[in-house]
């Protein structure tokens, strides 16, 4: 399929299912810690500098982001999770609207779950990434902020991850960097061949 990558934009953001989207557009969603690099990736893969940044607008930040790309492809941010400084409440009502969209959504196709590469996964890291297993969600693993490693040590880091997560191996594990864009290619192939 040919997309358009220049042709991206904010869609909209959604609480709840009453406003998704009403179409057969393929969706991939976006999963991953607070700071683990969500709206760079995004911005990356758009080639665009601000796209998803203007999404972490007060009031939006709790919500679900869909990017229109070309009329053939969305992506839609979801909020970081392990944030510190948000009430159990808060927590509680992100649950609620991730589970809904992810156990409902008939769009989507994958999620792409970051973590950081430097780190071992976090509690909430294999929680998530056990959630899209037991749900049977394809998952493009990518480790973010390749550039902060070492090459040489890169498959030390990306073997402390599989093993923390227990990964399956017939899921994409991808190593990205933003700034360098190692991996850029890799997860366009990975997400063309989801949807
Ligand atoms: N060196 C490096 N820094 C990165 C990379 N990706 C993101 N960052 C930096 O990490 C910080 C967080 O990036 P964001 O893209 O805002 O992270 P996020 O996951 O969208 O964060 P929330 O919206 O708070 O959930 C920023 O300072 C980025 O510049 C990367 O690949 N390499
Ligand atoms: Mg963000």
């Amino acid at each position: 399929m040919e997309i358009n990558t220049h042709n991206a934009d904010i869609l909209l953001s959604a609480a709840n299912k009453s406003h998704y989207p009403q179409d057969d557009i393929p969706e991939i969603a976006l999963a991953g810690r607070s700071n683990v690099g969500k709206s760079s990736f995004i911005n990356t893969l758009l080639n665009r500098k601000n796209l998803a940044r203007t999404s972490g607008k007060p009031g939006k930040t709790q919500l679900l982001n869909f990017f229109n790309i070309d009329d053939k492809l969305r992506f839609v941010d979801v909020p970081g999770y392990g944030y510190a400084r948000v009430s159990k409440k808060e927590r509680e009502k992100w649950g609620r609207m991730i589970e809904e969209y992810l156990t409902s959504r008939e769009n989507l196709r994958a999620v792409v779950s970051l973590v950081d590469l430097r780190h071992d996964p976090s509690a909430d890291d294999v929680q998530m990434y056990e959630f899209l297993k037991y749900y049977d969600i394809p998952v493009i693993l990518v480790a973010t902020k390749a550039d902060k490693i070492p090459r040489g040590k890169w498959n030390k880091h990306e073997s402390a991850i599989t093993k923390k997560l227990d990964f399956d191996k017939n899921d994409d594990f991808i190593l990205f960097s933003s700034v360098t864009k190692d991996g850029l290619d890799a997860v366009w192939d990975a997400i063309l061949s989801k949807i």
